[in-house]
């Protein structure tokens, strides 16, 4: 068996006027927990540096880039890097990049346990709007903010298996999972801010905790994969995103989950060695897939 140990590290409401240094103080303190828990790896939420800030119509592009990262890590940001350097522990988590060219991506990073930054993934499934819709009781422009990923999924070797990244809204697209599945991946890490409230399918508010689970599951379970789904969640000036922060096992099991919509820190030893009779078996993509009748799929 191939133990790792993960600590899934929600993290409750940012407000729009908790600077980083406070929230890094908060990240920090996961990551000690997880330490005291022997953890190899704590993962943290989609855009975990600030408030959710797509929810807000801005005109000003200055007020929208005070929300990005010019550099990673940058002094606000390096005691979780020296910190994880001190405890031996990799981490994961996203923020919004923008680059020294100007782009702006919602970008997710992996680091290792030496403090080498092992991956980088740009979120490519962008949901949401890119123009003001005051009809909306708040906006969801990750479409106007952010560009498309400029690269698909990768798989790295690193923590001792093979692991895939994604983000938030990237996780409902079976898609997704299936890129990180053909390259063998044995654990996906994905972090999301998912607002219990969707303006365009209301009816749809009361089933959210159920498709968040309902996803990561089948994600899991059709691709023989771990998945580690983390929220940013609780009432974020005012809207309300949901928790429900899941480890899930290729099995499709959920086997941690949290309970609060706040800081929590969720711990389970992972075997990734589970995995393989998922992949030697019933998905064995070399003897089982028909990609000749699946085209369809990559057409626009
Ligand atoms: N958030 C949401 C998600 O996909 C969303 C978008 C909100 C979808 C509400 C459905 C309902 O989880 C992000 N950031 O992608």
């Amino acid at each position: 068996s191939r133990i790792i140990t993960v600590g899934a590290a929600q993290m409750g409401a940012i407000q729009r006027a908790d600077n980083r240094p406070a929230v890094v103080k908060r990240m920090v303190e996961l990551m000690r927990e997880a330490a005291s828990h022997r953890c190899d790896l704590i993962v943290y939420p989609e855009l975990t540096l600030t408030t959710f800030f797509p929810r807000w119509w801005m005109e000003n592009q200055d007020d929208v880039d005070a929300f990005f990262e010019r550099e990673m890590p940058s002094n606000e940001t390096a005691p979780l890097f020296n910190e994880a350097a001190k405890l031996g522990i990799g981490f994961s988590f996203g923020y919004a990049e923008l680059t020294p060219e100007g782009r702006h991506f919602n970008t997710a990073l992996l680091v290792d346990k030496t403090g080498r930054q092992v991956g980088k993934y740009r979120k490519i499934h962008l949901p949401g709007h890119a123009e003001h819709e005051p009809w909306r009781a708040f906006q969801h422009l990750e479409k106007r903010y952010f560009e498309v990923g400029d690269r698909s999924w990768g798989v790295w070797n690193a923590l001792g298996g093979n692991m895939g990244m994604m983000i938030c809204n990237d996780r409902r697209w079976p898609e997704s999972y299936r890129m990180m599945g053909l390259q063998s991946v044995e654990m996906i890490l994905l972090g999301y801010n998912t607002p219990r409230h969707n303006p365009p399918a209301p009816d749809h508010d009361r089933l959210s905790e159920f498709h968040n689970q309902l996803v990561m599951q089948a994600g899991a379970y059709q691709n023989g994969t771990w998945v580690v789904g983390v929220a940013k969640c609780g009432v974020e000036e005012g809207c309300e995103m949901i928790g429900a922060s899941s480890i899930v096992a290729p099995t499709g099991e959920i086997i941690g989950q949290a309970l609060t919509q706040g800081d929590e820190l969720i711990v389970a030893r992972c075997d990734l060695d589970l995995t393989r009779s998922y992949k030697a078996s019933i998905f064995n993509f070399e003897m089982h897939r028909q990609p000749e009748h699946y085209g369809r799929i990559v057409q626009q």
